[in-house]
This record gives structure tokens, C-alpha cells and sequence, in this order.
């Protein structure tokens, strides 16, 4: 397969004003008679996109054209020659959703027709310039048989419905408001809905619906109430007021992504939506909320401004990411909101721009787009937005949204405009800023400071260098905003006053390194200083500022950053934790170290505490992050050794501190999934945890307590996942337990798929193998296959890195076993090969001969192809 790439980019030779649709639908033979209205704009050939379709009609201005006036293979049918001015081009086409294993076009979910466009699904529902910046006004009429298939379901408003002959019905839908193909959509099944309004900041009101298999009504109120509050903090937050009469979510138990955007009819995996507290955690809550949110905030980041083509996805994802993360920080706290962010950017988007996957967050080519939708241009995106936020402020950065609305409204833009419109709006100079877009791989930040107690100055120097990434040998200088502030030894701020200025101003300072060395110079600094830079994370990059580790037990316990107190403990966590991996591979001993523990017990102690931030900092750095830390020859029986050692000397250290905020964490009263619950109960099942390794049996039988009597499955959850890394009949009788009280719900069984493919004991990989027969599993459905397969490859790091490669060998089976059925989910599950250059030479060798055993099988998938070979190159 051919790469594509950004700078062969040409606009579109035809425009589509008008769609019209008539689908039929059936589980073989859905008819799709399309009528599109034409125009030429350039030069070229008319050459339609359209995969795994019977063709069985070509009409131009009404008129039949034989077989000899247009060709067809399969990816493409080509008109040869096409009227001059306006013409209505019209295809009959027929497609079967019963087939559809791959769950990009129409197919069909649990007897529900649903489809999915982005980015190149349509394709597969008719012929049509399937490409974003060809956008147009959709009319869709959907016929189905009226009692098998009563709800029918498409973008826009409904403008008419009624019965036809045959036992069939039709509704037929307008949607007024130009747009993509990879924005239609199209549901239809005997669905249940619930209903709810919200009228808007000018006063419409607008119907709010909810569709769901029917039986599952009662799981939505969250849901609901979270589209709610995110429509409200987009009119506040950005002055972005919905459009249509109409805002419709379905919820699909097949489905390749979180959720789809798709214009007034948002299509989700129902993990995202169902939610009763018997049966969702805290945070499938949070996710929740997240979600529906990160979808409703594309109606103008995404779908009113859409994209020009696919190398702007970070366009509509990263501003759209960046959005419900602020909006998140507003509805829950915004500290916590912050690390688990950059957590998750550590886990996901660090590896990814430290390997042979790297890309930048605009891409400039690909071979299958499905493989681009990454922590890179998810994540990074937002940063990237997040970072002009930080040197603009949010007064000026709100000027320069609205300038990018106001000019883009309507359009398929790029990444240029959207910097343009942010630099004349929010006034200022994003030139060298823009090398984010463009250059791929993490920044590295090397800074040292230096007291002068004669001159009462202290010297911060900052460099940068960013190592060489696939195809890209040199990097020029970033444009790096590192926030920071100076930490006197009473633990408070200093005021800052930088050399040149003449009075001390703010404590926490946004310094510019724009260069590939920087100095700054602090004047009237009465004492040594601890600095504490990169506050709040301010750039995505990887800060080392070799503080001593006493350095970092006072940030841990000082900074009035909240993000920085957590990294400090991370930080000193980490340091630990290596050089007890160290330790164990040389048999010299390891650095001891009572900081952290005390620093829980502190934690615990304190008089007035914020239970989640403690859950967040008092928890050890993963095994993964260890492993990448270290980067070469990564041993992962040393570090899951060294990781156990240390929580269990923690929690012999601070056993009593445990116990007892493990009473006092306990929520009283019903179950609620709000912040300051949740927090509790983060809190007491961390504590759990470390409980569990401490000494004597009572944490595991408070576990086994915790299991019996849990009302909510958070608490559920949290102790059997401990039960479940504990041997022994307990361990059985709870994973049954769990199974048969849960077995009629397929996603509460995901997460016993799930915490089963995680366990550290042995014969892990054994059960994973056993449950691939179990009725609980299919590989047809996507969230079976990452409960269970994903979950292994990528968060089992022990086990799937077995050292005799028996992990590698069933991973890489299921990619090629699931490559036939879904290419878009195989291909992601073959990333978990991605980091095979971090291990040892024999590991290495064992992943380099599964990656090319899946390369080099015959009819793979684009898809799988180019992760393989690139991971591979
Ligand atoms: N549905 C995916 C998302 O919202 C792709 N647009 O990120
Ligand atoms: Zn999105």
C-alpha cells in the first residue's frame, strides 16, 4: 500500500450541494438509492469513493449509463465524462450490515443497524467524495419494516414519517447544516429512549433523547444530566450555543471507539453511557461525563469548524480534547483532573513518541488514517492547545477562540488557521510555536540553578535537545512556556523578580525557552531557594532538574503546586524504585529510603485532607512507567519484585495510618458518583491495596469483607481486584461469585475479563487462553477483545513479557485472527509490540519474530500492515 501524505493535498474537482438518500434497509440487502447534486470546481476525473458495494444503477441527469460510460473496481467507481455545469449524478448501490465484521460503514450491533463514518466509512454505504472538506446539506429517508425496526434514526430534524405498504414505514430526515460525510449517521432497531430538555443560553429549546436497547432506560440519568451541564459550560466557557431542535445519543454494545460525533445524533459505546452504581465504578462515571461531553464540544470543534483533511485531525482532537478537559477541571477538581491527564500522557503518548511509531501531531502521511487516531494527536493535541492557554491567559485565549469561530464557521480549516486565528485574536506570535505541529519525538528539559547568597540572586539555566524520530534526524528549538516558582525554607512562595525588572511581582513565573539554551536571573532572593519548575506541567516535555532527593521530600510536602507535590513524590517514588531494580539485577543493595512512607503517614494523619489528591500521590509509579524510566534491557521481573517490595515495606511502615483512614474514608449514606464520594472512595480502596501486602492476613480479609458487602461497584471492584492477585480458594470463590451474580451483564463482565487478564500470579496467561473460550468472550465485539486481549498485552506487562515469548506468540495469533473479522481494532492491539527495542536481546528477538510473522501474512490488512512494518523499520 501506498503511503499518503500531506503535501500532494488538492482541493476537491467536484462540490456536492445536496445529498439525498433512500435507504431500505435490510440485514443482506440494504439499498442505498443516492442522488447527489454536482459541480464541477477543477479539473479532473469524477472518481467516486465506494467499498464492498454491489452496483447496480448509474444515473447522470436521469438518464441510465451503460457500462461502458463509467468503471468500477474496488475502491473506486469513475465517471468518464460528466455535463459541464450543474448535474445530478445518481447511484444504486446495495451493501450487507449483517456481514460487517469490521464495524466501519452500516452494520449491525445486537440487531441494531448503526453506522460509523469517521474517517472513511461512508464509503462503504454509497458512492461519494468521501473526504471532509467536501461538506453538504444531507436529506435521508430510511425505509424498514415497521415492527422489526420501529425507530429510524438520521442526522438533522425529521421532516416526515409514515406507513408503506408491505408492513414497512419510512422517516425521513433534513439536516440543515453543511457537513462531511464522516458526520452522517444512521441508527435503526427496536430502541427505548429517554427524554429531557434544555433550553439554551438565547432561549430555544431543544429536545434531548437518549437511545438505548430497551431494558436499559433506567441507566441514563447520568448521562443525561452530564450532556446537560456540558451544553451549559460550553455557552459560559466559550459563548458556543447548540444548533438544532434535536440532540439524539444511541448507545451501541459494538463499537471500534469511545464514541462519534456525528451532527445531532452521537453514537457511543455504551460503556459510556450505561451507568447505575451496582454496576459502574467512579470511574466509569467520570468517563462517562467525560465523554459525552468531549463529543457534544465537537458540534463546534469538529462539526460546525471541521477539518480540511485528515492530517488536521488534531484540529477538531486536540482542541476538543483540551475542551473537556477544562470543562472536567470544572466540574471536579482541578488538580486531580491535571495528574491523571499527564498521566495518561506519560502511559500512552511518551512510549508512542519514543518509538518506531512516532509521528508528529500533525502527521504528513499515512497509509491507513484509522491508525492515527493516537495519544499523539489526542493528547499532545491538547497540550499544544493547553500551551498557548498558558501564555495567553484565558481572556486572551477566549478572544482568540472566538476570532476562530467567527472566521471558520461553516469550513473545513487547517491547523494554519486555527493558529492564525489564535495569534490575532489572543495577539501573539506563534511562528517558532508552530514546530509542535510539525516535529515529532518529547522534548527533553535540562535545568540547573545556582544561589548567590552575596548578590542574593539566583541563576536558572534551561536547555533543550529532543532526540531523532522516525524520519526526523534534527530538531529545531521548541517554543518551551515552563512555569516556575521559587520555595523559600519556611515551605512558602517567594516573589519573583527577575533581573531588569524592578519590582517583585507574581510567585509563580511563565519563562519562554525559545531557544536551545536559556538563563534567567532572579534578583533579591534573601535565601537559598528550592525551585519548583514546570508547575501545573505546563509543556509536554521531560523536566530533569537533578534535584536531590531531600529537595524532593520538601516539594512533596511543600509546594503550593499541587501537580508539582504530587511529581516530587512521584519523582522520589521513581528514584527508589531504581535503583531497587538495580539492585536485584547486580545482587548490590538498594538505597533505602522511609520518605514516602512517611510522607503517607503525614498524609494520612493531617487534620484536614483532600482525599483524592492523597489517592493520587501516595500511589507507586506502574510497572510500565519503571520500564520506561529505564528504557534498555528492561528486566519486568525486577521491577514488579522491587515495586512489590516497596508497597509492601510501605505498608508494614504505615499499617495503623492505613487502617484507620481506611475507616474513616467509608461514605455513608446511598451511593453518589460526584468528586468528593468518589475521592473517599479512591482514598480508602488505595489504602486497600497497600493493605493487602501489609503484614498479617487482615487485609485480605478485609478485602474479602469489602467484597461481601460492597454496595456499589467501585468498592466491588477495588476488592476483588486485590482478591484476585491473592492464590487460594478465596480467590475462586469471589471471581465465581462475581461471575454469577453479574453474568447477564456484558459490561460489568468486561471488567471480570478484565482484572482476571491482569493478575500478577502465574498462569495468568493460561486463564487468558481459557477465557478466549468462554461464553463471556467473543473477538467479535471490540470491548470484549480489550477487556480481556488489550488488557493482557498492554497493562500485564510481567506476563505479556514472558520470557519464553509464550505471551508474544497469543497476542500476536489474536491480531491475525482478529485482523479478519476487525483491522481496525487488530491493528491497534499489534502496538502492544511497539516498545520491543526497551527489552533484553533475547525478549527483543522473541517480538521481532511475532512482529514478522504478522507482516509477512498473506491478505493482511492495511491496518495491521503498516503498525508491523513501522514498528518493525
Ligand atoms: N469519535 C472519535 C472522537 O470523538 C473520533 N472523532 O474522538
Ligand atoms: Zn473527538
Amino acid at each position: 500500500p501506498r503511503p499518503i501524505r500531506l503535501k500532494d493535498y488538492t482541493p476537491p474537482a467536484f462540490a456536492i450541494d445536496e445529498v439525498n438518500l433512500d435507504i431500505e434497509l435490510d440485514p443482506k440487502a440494504t439499498k442505498v438509492h443516492s442522488r447527489l447534486s454536482m459541480r464541477r470546481m477543477g479539473d479532473g476525473p469524477l472518481r467516486l469513493d465506494g467499498e464492498k458495494l454491489k452496483l447496480l444503477e448509474v444515473r447522470i441527469d436521469g438518464e441510465k449509463l451503460g457500462a461502458n460510460r463509467y468503471s468500477v473496481d474496488g475502491e473506486h467507481l469513475t465517471i468518464f465524462e460528466v455535463p459541464e455545469g450543474d448535474f445530478t449524478l445518481e447511484t444504486v448501490t446495495s451493501c450487507a450490515p449483517v456481514e460487517n465484521t469490521a464495524l466501519t460503514g452500516l452494520y449491525l450491533s445486537s440487531d441494531i443497524y448503526c453506522t460509523q463514518c469517521e474517517a472513511e466509512g461512508f464509503r462503504r454505504i454509497t458512492y461519494y467524495l468521501d473526504r471532509p472538506d467536501v461538506m453538504s446539506v444531507f436529506r435521508t429517508r430510511i425505509v424498514a419494516d415497521e415492527k422489526k425496526v420501529p425507530v429510524l434514526l438520521s442526522n438533522g430534524n425529521p421532516v416526515a414519517s409514515g406507513k408503506l405498504k408491505g408492513g414497512k414505514h419510512f422517516v425521513e430526515w433534513h439536516d440543515p447544516f453543511r457537513k462531511p460525510a464522516y458526520l452522517f449517521a444512521l441508527v435503526a432497531g427496536d430502541l427505548a429512549h429517554v427524554e429531557d430538555k434544555f433550553t439554551t443560553m438565547s432561549g430555544r429549546e431543544v429536545t434531548l433523547r437518549i437511545f438505548v436497547e430497551k431494558g436499559n432506560e433506567d441507566r441514563c440519568d447520568y448521562a443525561m444530566g452530564a450532556l446537560k451541564r456540558a451544553m451549559k459550560w460550553d455557552e459560559e466557557a466559550f459563548g458556543r450555543e447548540y444548533d438544532l431542535d434535536i440532540f439524539m445519543i444511541v448507545a451501541v454494545s459494538a463499537f471500534n471507539m469511545g464514541a462519534m460525533e456525528n451532527k445531532g445524533l452521537n453514537v457511543f459505546n455504551d460503556k459510556y453511557i450505561l451507568a447505575l452504581p451496582d454496576t459502574a465504578t467512579d470511574a466509569d462515571y467520570a468517563a462517562i461525563e467525560a465523554i459525552i461531553a468531549h463529543e457534544y464540544f465537537h458540534n463546534w470543534t469538529g462539526n460546525r469548524i471541521t477539518c480540511r483533511d485528515w492530517f488536521q485531525l488534531c484540529l477538531k482532537e486536540g482542541l476538543t480534547v483540551f475542551r473537556d478537559q477544562e470543562f472536567t477541571g470544572d466540574m471536579r477538581s482541578r488538580p486531580v483532573k491535571r495528574i491523571s491527564d499527564v498521566r495518561l500522557l506519560r502511559a500512552h503518548q511518551f512510549p508512542e513518541d519514543g518509538g518506531p511509531l512516532a509521528h508528529p501531531v500533525r502527521p504528513d502521511s499515512y497509509i491507513e488514517i484509522n491508525n492515527f487516531y493516537t495519544a499523539t494527536v489526542y493528547e499532545k493535541g491538547a497540550e499544544l492547545c493547553r500551551m498557548i492557554h498558558t501564555m495567553v491567559g484565558p481572556k486572551r485565549f477566549r478572544k482568540g477562540m472566538d476570532l476562530y469561530f467567527e472566521r471558520h464557521d461553516g469550513e473545513a480549516a487547517t491547523v494554519e488557521n486555527f493558529l492564525d486565528a489564535l495569534s490575532d485574536g489572543a495577539k501573539i506570535d506563534l511562528t517558532q510555536f508552530k514546530r509542535w505541529y510539525s516535529q515529532s519525538g518529547t522534548p527533553e528539559v535540562l535545568a540547573s540553578g545556582r544561589y548567590d547568597a552575596a548578590r542574593k540572586t539566583y541563576t536558572l539555566k534551561m536547555s533543550q535537545v529532543c532526540a531523532p524520530t522516525p524520519g526526523q534526524p534534527m530538531k529545531e528549538p521548541y517554543h518551551i512556556p515552563v512555569a516556575v516558582g521559587l520555595v523559600g525554607a519556611n515551605g512558602r512562595d517567594m516573589k519573583l523578580q527577575l533581573d531588569g525588572e524592578e519590582k517583585p511581582g507574581a510567585t509563580t513565573r511563565v519563562l519562554h525557552l525559545t531557544e536551545r539554551e536559556g538563563t534567567w536571573r532572579f534578583r533579591n532572593v534573601t535565601e537559598k531557594p528550592v525551585p519548583s519548575l514546570l508547575r501545573g506541567f505546563t509543556a509536554p516535555v521531560k523536566l530533569n532538574a537533578h534535584l536531590k532527593e531531600r529537595d524532593l521530600v520538601f516539594l512533596m510536602r511543600h509546594d503550593s503546586d499541587s501537580f508539582n507535590r504530587w511529581e516530587a513524590a512521584q519523582r522520589y517514588a521513581t528514584g527508589l524504585l531504581l535503583s531497587m531494580v538495580e539492585a536485584r539485577a547486580s545482587g548490590g543493595t538498594a538505597r533505602k529510603g522511609t520518605g514516602f512512607g512517611e510522607m503517607i503517614r503525614d498524609l494520612l494523619t493531617a487534620k484536614k485532607i483532600d482525599p483524592d489528591f492523597v489517592a493520587q500521590i501516595i500511589a507507586l509509579p506502574s510497572e510500565q512507567t519503571l520500564a520506561q524510566m529505564i528504557g534498555r534491557d528492561v528486566d519486568v521481573d525486577a521491577i514488579h519484585g522491587a515495586r512489590e517490595e516497596l508497597r509492601a515495606s510501605i505498608a508494614a511502615q504505615t499499617k495503623d495510618e492505613l487502617l484507620s483512614a481506611y475507616e474513616r474514608m467509608k461514605v455513608d449514606g446511598p451511593y453518589r458518583p460526584e468528586a468528593e464520594d468518589a475521592g473517599r472512595r479512591a482514598l480508602r480502596n488505595v489504602c486497600l491495596s497497600y493493605l493487602a501486602v501489609a503484614p498479617g492476613k487482615d487485609g485480605a480479609a478485609l478485602a474479602a469483607a469489602q467484597f461481601r458487602e460492597a454496595d456499589n461497584m467501585t468498592d466491588s471492584i477495588a476488592a476483588l481486584t486485590v482478591l484476585a492477585n491473592i492464590e487460594g480458594p478465596e480467590r475462586i470463590a469471589a471471581l465465581d461469585a462475581f461471575y454469577k451474580r453479574w453474568q447477564k451483564n456484558h459490561l460489568v463482565m468486561d471488567k471480570w475479563l478484565a482484572i482476571q487478564a491482569t493478575s500478577a500470579l502465574p498462569g495468568t496467561l493460561d486463564e487468558v487462553k481459557r477465557l478466549t473460550q468462554h461464553p463471556a468472550f467473543t473477538m467479535k465485539n471490540p470491548n470484549k477483545v480489550r477487556a480481556l486481549i488489550t488488557s493482557f498485552a498492554s497493562m500485564n506487562q510481567l506476563h505479556f513479557h514472558d520470557a519464553k515469548g509464550a505471551g508474544y506468540a497469543f497476542v500476536a495469533d489474536k491480531v491475525l485472527e482478529l485482523d479478519k473479522l476487525n483491522p481496525q481494532v487488530a491493528a491497534r492491539l499489534t502496538g502492544a509490540f511497539r516498545s520491543w527495542r526497551q527489552f533484553g536481546p533475547k525478549r527483543r528477538k522473541l517480538m521481532v519474530k511475532e512482529l514478522k510473522r504478522i507482516a509477512g501474512t498473506e491478505g493482511l490488512s492495511r491496518d495491521v500492515y503498516e503498525i508491523a512494518t513501522k514498528t518493525l523499520a
